[in-house]
C-alpha cells in the first residue's frame, strides 16, 4: 500500500487487479459487455467462462442494446480470488458530447452503490478509462477521487475502497492529482 485517505477506507496500490483479495473488483468494460482488452481482457482470462455466460445473461435480459457508460452490473467472479466482479463502462475521451467528467464520476459511484446494494464491504478499482478510452490521468485522479469520497461521505457501510494502478509512475500521477480533503 502506498497511502492512504478518509481514515483508511480509501487505501492507493500498485499491482494486477485481477489478483486482489476483496470482495469485488470493478472491471473497466465496453457496453458490449463481451469481453475486449487490457483490465477487461484480463479479468475474463482470470476468472474463465462463468462471468462471460453471465454478462451474456445480463445483456440478453436486461441490456440487449448493451450497457450505457457510467452505468454498473455485477456478475460472480469464476476462478477469480473477488467472488464479485462489477462491470462500469467508461467515457471514451472526448466522444460523449462533453459528458465525460459526469460520466467518469459515475462509474465509480454506480459501482460503490452496487457494492453497498449487495452488502460487500470491500471494492478494488482499476484507473477507469485511462488506458484505451484515452481519459488524462491526471483529469481522471481529480474525477475519480471527489465521486468516491462524495459516496462515501454518505455511505457508512463500505469498509475499504482499493485503487490499483498497474505501474508505479501511474499511482505517482494519482497522487499528485487527486482531490481527497483528508490524507491516511
Ligand atoms: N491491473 C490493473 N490495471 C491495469 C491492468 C491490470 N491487470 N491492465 C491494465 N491496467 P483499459 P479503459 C490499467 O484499457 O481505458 C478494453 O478493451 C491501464 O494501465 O483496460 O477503460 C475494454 O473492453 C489503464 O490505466 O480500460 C474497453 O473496450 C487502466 O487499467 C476498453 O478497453 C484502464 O485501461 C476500456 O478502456
Amino acid at each position: 500500500m502506498i497511502e492512504s485517505f478518509l481514515r483508511g477506507r480509501v487505501t492507493v496500490t500498485v499491482g494486477d487487479i485481477t489478483q486482489q483479495r476483496v470482495d469485488a473488483i470493478v472491471n473497466a468494460a465496453n457496453s458490449t459487455l463481451l469481453g475486449g482488452g487490457g483490465v477487461d481482457g484480463a479479468i475474463h482470462r482470470a476468472g474463465g467462462s462463468q462471468i462471460l455466460e453471465e454478462c451474456r445473461e445480463i445483456r440478453r435480459s436486461r441490456f440487449p442494446e448493451g450497457l450505457p457508460t457510467g452505468e454498473a452490473v455485477i456478475t460472480s467472479g469464476g476462478n477469480l480470488p473477488a467472488p464479485y466482479v462489477i462491470h462500469t463502462v467508461g467515457p471514451i475521451r472526448g466522444a460523449e458530447g462533453g459528458r465525460d467528467v459526469e460520466l467518469l464520476a459515475a462509474c465509480y459511484w454506480n459501482s460503490l452503490a452496487l457494492a453497498v446494494q449487495h452488502n460487500l464491504s470491500s471494492v478494488a478499482f482499476p484507473s477507469i478509462s485511462t488506458g484505451a478510452y484515452r481519459y488524462p490521468r491526471e483529469e481522471a485522479a481529480a474525477v475519480s477521487s471527489k465521486a468516491i469520497e462524495d459516496f462515501l461521505t454518505a455511505d457508512n457501510t463500505l469498509k475499504q475502497v482499493r485503487l490499483v494502478f498497474y505501474q508505479m509512475g501511474d499511482a505517482r500521477l494519482f497522487s499528485e492529482n487527486h482531490k481527497f480533503r483528508n490524507g491516511a
